[in-house]
């Protein structure tokens, strides 16, 4: 495309103006038409996967990014703390069986059954839903569910206050979902060892660096008891000794109570790096938060990115991007889900399986857009 364009220029201006003038004009021209746009500020995002490419809906669906920004500015606005569910929910479609939207699929014998889910955010699945009802409005069959989810996670990362940033697209959805044992081996828990996690991210092409970077995310959203109570009996030595005061009075050991508390205390709604601060200071809440600054491999990439904010910021997006590519299907692979909480070969039987009692219950669904 650009050779031919570079050819065009050179064969129709070449009469009255140098060759080397010619180049100098056509080259630059030529190239830009392979450039995305729009551009990001990261000169070094990373190269998508054979099959994804930054803007892939541009000319099937124009209006497709445009459409989850605004959904999703619509539900972060009026709480912006819904913004954390749904980056969890990446994080967890990721790493079972690639990021292909399988963990959408509202199935009882599905990913949400295993144990790591049971914490995921029912508000979240709504979100997406909804935002895949109004592309499915604009243009049928053509914006995956798996893409709707890693737009909508890095709607809900800038619309935090974190950091403006492309993702390439072009994900299929799963023709299936993995049963609640992969889950359980493929989503780390919050008990993991340093060694564990980075086996663990590394068995998805992921370094140290975007494990210590990713986990940043940590500076947004909830927790609940039973996820660090571990640490409360005895009381972890990593704990600052105050916090861990403070935690044991949130969630009284030997007791069923199972509260969420914020992460990040110091700013819980806002994607910044205090995550790093908080894991210095022993105000972390799960052994894979802590973990990483005693490890020698971990700890100066924590202090690196504790000590200058928008150097986390582009690690951040850099390793959110790398994981929003993780095993992903493309071209002719998979399909296009209809809805994102049912397999295609299920939409007959659709009515009876969407997320209608949890909108309800949850979250407040406009009727229309419109005026956004
Ligand atoms: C490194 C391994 C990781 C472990 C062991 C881990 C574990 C956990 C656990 C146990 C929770 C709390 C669930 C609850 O009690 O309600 C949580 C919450 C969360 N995680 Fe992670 N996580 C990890 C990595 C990540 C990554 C890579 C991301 C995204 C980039 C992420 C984003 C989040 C968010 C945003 C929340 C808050 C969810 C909410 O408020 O609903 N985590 N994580
Ligand atoms: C926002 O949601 C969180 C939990 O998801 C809740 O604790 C908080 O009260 C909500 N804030 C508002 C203003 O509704
Ligand atoms: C699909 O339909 C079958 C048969 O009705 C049902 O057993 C299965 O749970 C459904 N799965 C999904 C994901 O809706
Ligand atoms: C997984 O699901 C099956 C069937 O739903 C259930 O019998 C089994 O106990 C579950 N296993 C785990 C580890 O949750
Ligand atoms: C991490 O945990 C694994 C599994 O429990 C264990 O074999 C290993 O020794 C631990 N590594 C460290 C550094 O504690
Ligand atoms: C078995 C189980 O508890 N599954 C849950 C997984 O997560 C979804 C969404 O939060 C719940 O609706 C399921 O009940």
């Amino acid at each position: 495309m650009s050779l031919r364009k570079a050819v065009y220029y050179h064969t129709t201006i070449r009469s009255c103006v140098p060759l080397w003038l010619v180049l100098l004009l056509a080259i630059p021209i030529a190239d830009c038409t392979h450039l995305p746009t729009p551009l990001t500020d990261s000169p070094d995002l990373p190269i998508p996967v054979t099959g994804l490419s930054y803007g892939f809906y541009r000319k099937s669906c124009p209006k497709a990014e445009h459409t989850v920004k605004k959904i999703m500015k619509f539900f972060l606005t009026a709480n912006v703390s819904q913004a954390a569910g749904v980056i969890r929910l990446l994080f967890h479609d990721c790493f079972v069986q690639g990021c292909d939207g399988s963990i959408l699929i509202n199935d009882p014998q599905g990913e949400q059954a295993g144990t790591p889910n049971q914490t995921l955010r029912p508000s979240a699945f709504a979100i997406i839903d909804q935002i895949k009802a109004e592309l499915e409005s604009i243009c049928p069959n053509t914006v995956s569910c798996a893409d709707v989810l890693a737009l909508a996670a890095r709607e809900a990362i800038r619309q935090a206050h974190g950091k403006r940033f492309e993702i390439p697209t072009g994900r299929r959805d799963s023709l299936n979902f993995a049963n609640n044992e992969t889950v359980l081996k493929n989503v780390p828990a919050p008990t993991f060892n340093s060694s564990q996690l980075l086996s663990s991210f590394s068995s998805k092409g992921l370094k140290a660096r975007d494990l210590v970077a990713l986990s940043g995310a940590h500076t947004v959203g909830l927790a609940h008891c039973s996820s660090f109570s571990d640490r409360l009996s005895p009381i972890d030595p990593m704990l600052n000794a105050e916090f861990a005061e403070s935690l044991i009075q949130t969630c009284p050991i030997h007791s069923s109570i199972n509260v969420a508390i914020n992460m990040d205390m110091l700013t819980p709604d806002k994607f910044d790096n205090k995550y790093f601060d908080n894991l210095v200071n022993g105000k972390v809440l799960f052994d894979s938060d802590a973990t990483l600054l005693s490890d020698s491999r971990t700890h100066p990439i924590v202090e690196d990115l504790r000590a200058k904010e928008h150097e986390f910021l582009s690690h951040f997006a850099i390793s959110f991007i790398k994981m929003s590519m993780v095993e992903v299907l493309t071209g002719s692979q998979g399909n296009i889900r209809k809805v994102c909480s049912v397999l295609n070969c299920n939409t007959s039987n659709s009515a009876s399986t969407t997320r209608d009692s949890y909108v309800a219950a949850d979250i407040d669904a406009p009727s229309s857009y419109a005026s956004m």
